[in-house]
C-alpha cells in the first residue's frame, strides 16, 4: 500500500461528525471513470439477474459481488477511503458483508407507506445486552447513479440514531421523525454506523439507482454473507488478504499476531499512532 494513502486519514472534524451522526459523505470519492467503470460491471450483474427471469422492477440485491470484476475488488483498500476505516474501527479489520443494490424504477405512484427501518447485524441487536450497542461495524456505501435529488430510491437515514437502541416507527403509514433522504451523486461514498436506523425506499424515478456496500468489521466477527473473497487471497497483496478474511489460525481472529494482521505492520512503519 502506499503511503501517500495517509493524506486520507480521517480529520478530527470527520470523526466528530461520524461521532455525532453515525455518518459521513465523502463526495468525489470515486472518479468519472471509476464509476463508469464499476457501473459497466454493475450493469453486467445486473443483465445476468434479468436474464434468469428475475423481475425488472424489483431491486436486486446481489451479496458477494467482489469476486465478480477485478474493480469491486479494487474498492477492497481503496486509499481515499480505507484510511478512514482504520481510523474509525482501528486495525483488527475486515469485511464482514458486501452487497450491490440495483433499484430500477418501481414504476408505482409515489406513497408514505413506510419503509423497512432496522439498524444493521440482526440477532446482534437483541444478543449483546448492552446500551447503547456496540458500533461493531460500519458499512461503506458506493453511489453509482446520481440520487443527490429525492425519490430515486435513497438511501434514508435518521442522523445521530446510532445511540438510541429502539426506534419510534409508525405503524404503515410515514417516516420515523428525524428521517432524512441521502442526496448523493454519482462517485460518493457514504459512510455509515451499522446502529444508525436506516431503510432503502422505493424508486419513483425513471433513473436506475446503483449502490455498492461494504461492510467492514472486527475479524472477530462472522460474515453475514456466503462470501468467496478467500479465492481472491492468491493473488492479493497481503493487507488486501487480511481485509478478505485471511488468518494465521483461529485464536489470531481474537489475539492477532503480526502475520495475522498485516495492516499494523504496515502502521506501525508508516503511521505509528494509528498502529495503537
Ligand atoms: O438500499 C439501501 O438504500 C439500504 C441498504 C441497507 O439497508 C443496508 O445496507 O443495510
Amino acid at each position: 500500500m502506499d503511503p501517500s494513502c495517509l493524506k486520507h486519514r480521517l480529520t478530527d472534524e470527520e470523526r466528530q461528525t461520524f461521532d455525532e451522526h453515525g455518518l459521513l459523505q465523502i463526495e468525489d470519492a470515486l472518479s468519472p471513470q471509476q464509476v463508469e467503470q464499476l457501473t459497466a460491471a454493475a450493469d453486467r450483474l445486473h443483465a445476468d439477474h434479468l436474464a434468469a427471469g428475475k423481475p425488472a422492477d424489483k431491486a436486486m440485491f446481489y451479496p458477494n459481488f467482489i469476486p465478480e470484476d477485478p474493480a469491486f475488488t479494487d474498492l477492497v483498500d481503496y486509499a481515499p477511503i480505507l484510511p478512514k476505516v482504520w481510523g474509525i474501527l482501528g486495525w483488527n479489520i475486515s469485511l464482514y458483508h458486501a452487497h450491490l443494490i440495483v433499484t430500477p424504477p418501481s414504476g408505482q405512484a409515489r406513497t408514505d407507506k413506510t419503509f423497512g427501518w432496522h439498524q444493521d447485524s440482526g440477532r446482534v441487536n437483541r444478543d449483546i445486552d448492552s446500551h447503547p450497542r456496540p458500533r461493531l461495524s460500519i458499512k461503506v456505501a458506493y453511489f453509482l447513479s446520481d440520487t443527490s435529488v429525492e425519490g430515486r430510491g435513497n438511501f434514508w437515514v435518521i442522523p445521530g440514531s446510532h445511540k438510541h437502541d429502539d426506534m419510534d416507527i409508525p405503524d404503515g403509514q410515514g417516516q420515523p421523525a428525524g428521517a432524512v433522504p441521502v442526496l448523493a451523486k454519482p462517485g460518493t461514498a457514504v459512510f455509515f454506523d451499522r446502529r444508525m436506523w436506516h431503510a432503502a425506499s422505493p424508486n419513483w424515478s425513471d433513473v436506475t439507482r446503483k449502490v455498492l456496500f461494504y461492510g467492514y468489521g472486527f475479524r472477530w466477527i462472522r460474515t453475514k454473507d456466503d462470501m468467496t473473497v478467500q479465492d481472491l487471497w492468491p493473488t492479493s497483496g497481503p493487507i488486501r488478504q487480511q481485509l478478505l478474511g485471511a488468518g494465521v489460525n483461529a485464536n489470531g481472529y481474537y489475539s492477532p499476531t503480526d502475520e495475522d494482521v498485516p495492516l499494523r505492520g504496515w502502521l506501525k512503519e508508516h503511521c505509528p499512532e494509528d498502529a495503537e
